[in-house]
C-alpha cells in the first residue's frame, strides 16, 4: 500500500436501496462482505511486508436517496425513502461489512444527516446483536459554495446530530478538493471532541470527469490541514491515486496530529442551524402554539389539513424569538402519528422554520418515534416519565439516545404527577441516575420538567405550586448542574383564560423568579410575554403574591384586579391605552421600543428629527438611549429574546426612516467630493445576521466621510479578508454577538490578523 494505514471498502453503493436500480438486491450481503474480505486480504499483504498495522473500513455511503427532502418538487412532504427502510438495508450492509472482516464502519459522504442517523441507528442495532462494536467514522460532504450539507445544515449543526454516536472520527470526504474544504474543516474541529479525518477529492473534475490536481498539488493542500492542526487522519477521495496517497502520507508525516479538545458538557442541539445551550444564553424559549392542544387556531388548521397556515404559526414563533419549536398533534380527533410527520417533513423544506431545533411533544411514544425518524437536527423529546415505572422509562431513555435527541422528563412516577417540593426533587432525582448509569445519557441532555400547575383556582392545595417549581427548580440546579430545567409556562395561569393582560403579567412575575432559581428553558408564547418592569405595579403585586403564595387572600385580590385588567395593558389593550402619546417625544420612543410598538415609530422619528440638529443625534441621543433600556433589562432577567428582538425591529424602522436624510446631508455637504476619510469593510460574521448595530457603525461613519463596503450578513473569514485585500481597506470591522458567531471569532487567529494589518502594503 502506497502509506495508507487505513484500507476501505468498495462498497459504497452496496445497499439494497442503491443496488434496486441493477436488479441486485440479492447480491448486497456478499458485496459487503467480499469487499470486506478483499481489502483484509490486501491489508494482509501489507502488513506482511513491513510489518505494520493495517485497518479496513467498511464504507456506507448515503444511497441514491434522500430522506430529509422531497424529489418531488410540487410535494414538499413527500420522501422517496424512510428512516426505517435505510436503517433496514444499512443494517444487512453492515452484516455483510462485519462479517467479512471490517475493523471500523465508515459512515462516508453524507449529504443528508437523516441517513447518516439511520446509518448510526444500523449500527448500534447490529453492534448489539453480534456482541461486538467497532469503531465508527463519519464524514460529511459539502458539495457547493453555501457551505451547508446538501439538506441544509452547517457543519457545526451536522456534528451536534451526530455526535451521540461517539464516533472515533468526524470530517470530510469527496466534494470540491482540499482548499474549498478548510473553512469547514476549521469549524468541525473547533466543535468537536473526538477525532478529526479529512479525504479531499483530487479538486474539482474538468469538463472530461477528470481530476486534474496532481500528487504535488493535492500533497500541498492537505499538508495545510496538518501544518494548522486540524486533522487526524487524512487521505484521498475521488481523483486520488496510489501517488496522492504516497505524497500526503510523506507531507503530514512532519506534522503533530491536532489536539483533541476537551469535552465541553453543554447541550448542543440543532436543526439546520446549531444551537448550543451556552453559559451566556440564560434562557430559551420554546414556542407552544404549534401545539394542537394549546391552540385552538393551530388545531384547527391541522384537522382541515391547511398545513400551509400552519406551517405559518410554526413561522411566526420563529419570527417572534422562540429558539425551539414545540410540536404537539395529540388529538383524538385526528390521525396524530401521521400528522407529526406531515408537519415535520414540511417543517424540514423551511429553511427560516428548520433552522431551529424542533421539540417533539406527544404523550404517547409511538408518536414521538414516529418524528424522531424525521428530524436530521439534534431534537428534544418531550417527554418521558417514571409513570409507568423504571423499565419502561429505561427502554424509552435508550431509543431517545439512539435517535441522538435531548429529553424532557416530568416529574411523575408510578404513584402520578409530583405535586409538592419534595415529590419533584425526588423523582428527578432517581431519573437522574438511571438515566446517567443506565441508559448512557449526558446530564447536559437531560431538561427536567417540575411541573407547572395552575395556581389560583380556589383550591388551597393549589396555593403552593409556584413556589414548589421554583423551589425544586433551585435544589435541582445544585444537586446536579448539568441538567436543564424547563416547563410549560402557560399551564400556570389556566385560571384566567381569557384574561390575557393578566396572564402575560403572572407568565412575567413567574418567570423572573423562576430564571433566578434557575430554570433555563420554558416553553412559552413567545409573541405574547410581558416585561416584568412594564406591569403595573398593582397588577404585578398581586401576581406575585398569588406565584410565590405570600399572602391567604392572594387569589381573592388577584381575582378582583383581574376584573380591572381584563383588557388592560395586555398585548391588545396596550394599545388601546394610548396615555403614553401623551409623553414627550424621547419617552415615546423609549416606550416604543421597549414594548417592541412599530405603530408610531415612523411619526415619532420624524418629529424627533425635525427638533434635532443633525439626524445623526436621534440615534445617538434618544433611540440608543431607549435601547440602552432595553439592554439594562434583559441583562437583569426582566426582558426576554423574544421582546428583544421586537425592539430590535423597532430600532431597525426608525433608523430607516433617519437613513434618507443623512444621505441628503451627506450630499450637501459635498461628501462625495471631499477626500475620504478611508476605507472601511463592515461585514456581520458567519454564524450571525444581526445587522442593526453594523448598519447604524456604518451610517455614522459614512456621515464622517468614510467609504463604507458592507458585505452584510453571515460573511464567511475567507470572503472578508479576500474582499479586504482586493480593496485595500484601512479598517475591518465586523459584528457578530451570537453563540453561532463565536466560532468564527476564533478564526481571526493573530497570523490573520496580521495579514489584515498588511493588506494594504
Ligand atoms: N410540560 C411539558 N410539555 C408541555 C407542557 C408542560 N406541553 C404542552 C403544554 N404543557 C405547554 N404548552 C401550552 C400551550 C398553550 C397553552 C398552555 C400550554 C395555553 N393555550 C391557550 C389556552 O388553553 O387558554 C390556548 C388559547 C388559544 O386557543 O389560542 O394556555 O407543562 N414538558
Amino acid at each position: 500500500m502506497a502509506g495508507a494505514d487505513i484500507l476501505e471498502t468498495n462498497t459504497f453503493s452496496s445497499t439494497r436501496i442503491a443496488q434496486a436500480d441493477y436488479e441486485m438486491e440479492g447480491a448486497v450481503y456478499d458485496m459487503n462482505r467480499d469487499g470486506a474480505r478483499l481489502a483484509r486480504r490486501a491489508a494482509i499483504r501489507a502488513e506482511k511486508e513491513d510489518g505494520r498495522r493495517r485497518f479496513v473500513a467498511g464504507a456506507i455511503g448515503p444511497t441514491n436517496r434522500t430522506a430529509s427532502i422531497s424529489p418531488d418538487v410540487n410535494n414538499p412532504g413527500f420522501r422517496a425513502v424512510s428512516f426505517d427502510e435505510l436503517r433496514t438495508a444499512y443494517g444487512e450492509q453492515i452484516d455483510g461489512l462485519i462479517d467479512g472482516g471490517a475493523d471500523i464502519i465508515l459512515i462516508e459522504t453524507i449529504f443528508d444527516t437523516l441517513n447518516a442517523k439511520a446509518a448510526i441507528f444500523a449500527c448500534e442495532e447490529r453492534f448489539a446483536a453480534k456482541g461486538i462494536h467497532l469503531p465508527v467514522m463519519i464524514s460529511g460532504t459539502i458539495t457547493d459554495l453555501s457551505g451547508r450539507t446538501l439538506s441544509g445544515q452547517t457543519p457545526s449543526a451536522f456534528w451536534n446530530s451526530v455526535s451521540h454516536a461517539n464516533p472515533f472520527t468526524i470530517g470530510l470526504n469527496c466534494a470540491l478538493g482540499a482548499d474549498a474544504m478548510r473553512p469547514h474543516l476549521q469549524e468541525l474541529s473547533g466543535v468537536s471532541d473526538t477525532f478529526i479525518c479529512a479525504y479531499p477529492n483530487a479538486g474539482l473534475p474538468n469538463e472530461f470527469g477528470q481530476y486534474d490536481e496532481t500528487p504535488e498539488m493535492m500533497a500541498a493542500q492537505v499538508e495545510g490541514f496538518a501544518r494548522e492542526g486540524l486533522v487526524n487522519i487524512v487521505g484521498g477521495c475521488c481523483g486520488s491515486t496510489p501517488d496522492h496517497i504516497r505524497a500526503i502520507a510523506d507531507a503530514v508525516s512532519k506534522h503533530k496530529p491536532r489536539q483533541v479538545p476537551a469535552h465541553t458538557p453543554l447541550m448542543s442541539l440543532s436543526g439546520l442551524e446549531p444551537f448550543v445551550l451556552s453559559k451566556d444564553i440564560p434562557f430559551v424559549n420554546v414556542g407552544e402554539r404549534t401545539n394542537v392542544t394549546g391552540s385552538a387556531k393551530f388545531r384547527k388548521l391541522i384537522t382541515a389539513g391547511d398545513y400551509t397556515a400552519a406551517l405559518a404559526v410554526a413561522r411566526d414563533q420563529v419570527e417572534n424569538g422562540a429558539q425551539v419549536i414545540d410540536v404537539n398533534m395529540d388529538e383524538g380527533l385526528i390521525d396524530s402519528e401521521k400528522a407529526m410527520v406531515e408537519f415535520l417533513n414540511l417543517i424540514a423544506a423551511e429553511p427560516d422554520i428548520a433552522r431551529v431545533p424542533v421539540m417533539i411533544d406527544s404523550s404517547k411514544f409511538e408518536i414521538i418515534e414516529a418524528g424522531l425518524k424525521c428530524v436530521q437536527g439534534k431534537a428534544i423529546v418531550n417527554s418521558i416519565s417514571l409513570k409507568e415505572g423504571e423499565e419502561k422509562f429505561l427502554a424509552q431513555a435508550k431509543l431517545v439516545r439512539h435517535y441522538g435527541a435531548a429529553v424532557v422528563v416530568m416529574a411523575f412516577d408510578e404513584t402520578g404527577q409530583a405535586d409538592s417540593y419534595e415529590r419533584k426533587v425526588e423523582i428527578c432525582t432517581r431519573a437522574y441516575k438511571i438515566l446517567t448509569e443506565q441508559a448512557g445519557f449526558p446530564p447536559e441532555d437531560i431538561i427536567f420538567d417540575p411541573n407547572v400547575f395552575a395556581v389560583a383556582t380556589g383550591i388551597e392545595e393549589h396555593n403552593n405550586y409556584g413556589v414548589d417549581f421554583i423551589e425544586a427548580t433551585r435544589t435541582i440546579r445544585q444537586t446536579m448542574p448539568l441538567v436543564h430545567i424547563s416547563g410549560g409556562v402557560s399551564n400556570l395561569s389556566f385560571s384566567f383564560r381569557g384574561n390575557e393582560p393578566v396572564r402575560e403579567a403572572m407568565h412575567a412575575v413567574f418567570l423572573y423568579h423562576a430564571i433566578q432559581a434557575g430554570m433555563d428553558m420554558g416553553i412559552v408564547n413567545a409573541g405574547q410575554l410581558a416585561v416584568y418592569d412594564q406591569i403595573d405595579p398593582e397588577l404585578r403585586e398581586a401576581c406575585e403574591d398569588v406565584v410565590l403564595n405570600r399572602r391567604a387572600d392572594g387569589t381573592e385580590r388577584l381575582l378582583e384586579v383581574a376584573e380591572r385588567f381584563r383588557g388592560g395593558p395586555g398585548k391588545e389593550a396596550k394599545a388601546q391605552d394610548l396615555s403614553w402619546r401623551e409623553w414627550s417625544v424621547e419617552k415615546r420612543l423609549e416606550h416604543a421600543l421597549v414594548n417592541g410598538i412599530t405603530e408610531y415609530i415612523d411619526a415619532d422619528t420624524e418629529e424627533a428629527r425635525q427638533a434635532a440638529a443633525r439626524p445623526l443625534h436621534v440615534i445617538e441621543g434618544p433611540l440608543m438611549a431607549g435601547m440602552n433600556v432595553v439592554g439594562d433589562l434583559f441583562g437583569s432577567g426582566k426582558m426576554f429574546l423574544p421582546q428583544v428582538v421586537k425592539s430590535a425591529r423597532v430600532m431597525k424602522q426608525a433608523v430607516a426612516v433617519l437613513l434618507p436624510y443623512m444621505e441628503e446631508e451627506k450630499r450637501l455637504n459635498g461628501g462625495d467630493e471631499r477626500k475620504s476619510a478611508g476605507k472601511v469593510l463592515m461585514a456581520t460574521v458567519k454564524g450571525d445576521v444581526h445587522d442593526i448595530g453594523k448598519n447604524i457603525v456604518g451610517v455614522v461613519l459614512a456621515c464622517n466621510n468614510y467609504e463604507i463596503i458592507d458585505l452584510g450578513v453571515m460573511v464567511p473569514a475567507t470572503k472578508i479578508l479576500e474582499t479586504a485585500i482586493a480593496e485595500k481597506v484601512d479598517v475591518i470591522g465586523l459584528s457578530g454577538l451570537i453563540t453561532p458567531s463565536l466560532d468564527e471569532w476564533c478564526m481571526w487567529r493573530p497570523k490573520w490578523s496580521a495579514r489584515v494589518l498588511t493588506c494594504r502594503s
